[in-house]
């Protein structure tokens, strides 16, 4: 017992706030990079391109909220502004926008409307790396983002996430601009008081520190978010966070359907397959992370058939499986420092999966998977760390009827579900 105790004084004492337990809800959600770099064939524009190149002939946000949908997805995230500058709502704080393309029209108010109608929640991203931007490099700066931050959190209703991205491409020759991070937090919170705020230093979601799609299998909700900047060099501290860091800003995994964030025609056949992304989200919100998919609409301005033949393959994959918990009707019973299930059958199953009530925080950093055949010979199939908002561990395909979760800490688990692939 005093091990156990021992165990939890080396735990965080941070627990979530409401806003970041209703995105624990969500787990997976789609990200959609789409702007000029989708009709110039590139990954970061210059924000120099003609704003009449961005000219999608078919635009249906239905169609991408269909196709999010397809796959499971909660939300959708979308680049309102890219390091190109480029707005796809008409600001009046910028002269390089839809206003000024070959499209009539602004794809924020469009995203919220299908995005509303098909029930999903919308996220917006806004690269604080402004290409274009005459004042950027300037104090000045900070107000038209700030600005460009109150439009698009004004004008089209809930918005559940804001991205800040960390990147900043311009090189020891190139503009630096000292960025006022108060004015932006406080505008965000001022007009989005419920929207999460991603970056890599968080304050409420960080980022993993990769960009593959999957947290670690130690990954901790906690870090101190002092240690961390958007654009820090620290990043890879990210992926696992801190067992004793005193704030709460779990990780979001963000990876792309394809490899590249915008579309490529040449990519066409480079779409992850159903059981790539199976794997994906299964090591991130299976991981104690969130999983934030890119699906780059085409210069139709449609998610690709492909994306959506592999979307819909993913959402049947992952019924399949994690629609039948082969422990439902099993009888559990804890004590201080175990999990009992009795699956009163053998059962063969291949992946485990554990949760912990995480309001109150994040505690348990070390476990083992323990299985028996009725005769209480127990054999350790696996030994892991932590377990957070969701864990699924995937250990070789195993045929008990008893199944014990030792814990390192004190329990406070209640529910073990196991399914087979
Ligand atoms: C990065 C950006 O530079 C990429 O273009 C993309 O938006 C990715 C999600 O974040 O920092």
């Amino acid at each position: 017992m005093l091990a156990v105790i021992a165990a939890l004084a080396m735990s965080s004492q941070a627990v979530p706030s409401p806003r970041q337990l209703a995105w624990h809800e969500m787990e997976q959600y789609a990200f959609i990079h789409f702007g000029p770099n989708t009709f110039t064939n590139a990954e970061w524009g210059e924000g120099k391109e003609d704003p009449k190149l961005f000219a999608p002939t078919q635009l249906d946000c239905d169609q991408w909220v269909s196709a999010a949908k397809a796959g499971g997805l909660n939300g959708i995230i979308l680049t309102a502004k890219h390091h190109d500058g480029f707005c796809l709502w008409p600001s009046k704080f910028s002269t390089h926008t839809v206003r000024e393309s070959g499209y009539k029209g602004d794809v924020l108010k469009e995203l919220s409307v299908a995005c509303k109608k098909g029930g999903l929640k919308m996220g917006l991203y806004l690269s604080p790396w402004d290409r274009n931007h005459p004042t950027y490099g300037t104090p000045e700066y900070n107000q038209v983002f700030a600005n460009m931050i109150k439009e698009v959190l004004t004008q089209y209703g809930d918005i559940f996430e804001f991205w800040l991205d960390g990147a900043n491409g311009e090189g020891p020759n190139g503009k630096k601009q000292v960025y006022d991070w108060k004015l932006i937090i406080d505008t965000i919170r001022k007009y989005q008081p419920n929207a999460v705020i991603f970056s890599d230093a968080g304050p409420d979601i960080r980022w993993v520190g990769n960009e593959a799609g999957h947290s670690d299998p130690e990954c901790w909700a906690t870090i101190d978010r002092d240690r961390y900047v958007p654009g820090t060099p620290l990043y890879a501290e990210l992926t696992k966070g801190s067992a004793t860091g005193k704030d709460w800003v779990p990780a979001e995994c963000d990876v792309s359907i394809r490899p590249g964030w915008f579309y490529h025609k040449e990519e066409d056949d480079n779409v992850k397959s159903p059981e790539t992304l199976l794997k994906l989200w299964e090591e991130s919100v299976g991981q104690n992370a969130s999983f934030l998919l890119n699906l780059p609409p085409d210069r139709r301005g449609l998610i690709h058939e492909n994306d959506v033949a592999a979307l819909v393959g993913f959402k049947k994959l992952r019924d399949k499986i994690y629609g039948n918990d082969l422990a439902k009707d099993a009888q559990v019973g804890v004590s201080t420092d175990a999990v009992m299930v009795d699956l009163r059958k053998p059962v063969t199953f291949d992946r485990v999966e554990l949760r912990e009530p995480i309001k109150d925080g994040q505690h348990i950093n070390g476990f083992e998977i323990q299985v028996a055949g009725g005769d209480n010979n127990w054999k350790v199939v696996s030994r892991q760390t932590t377990i957070g908002a969701r864990r699924i561990v995937r250990i070789e395909p195993v045929t008990a009827s008893q199944i014990r979760i030792k814990l390192d800490t004190p329990n406070r688990i209640g529910k073990v579900s196991v399914y087979k692939s």
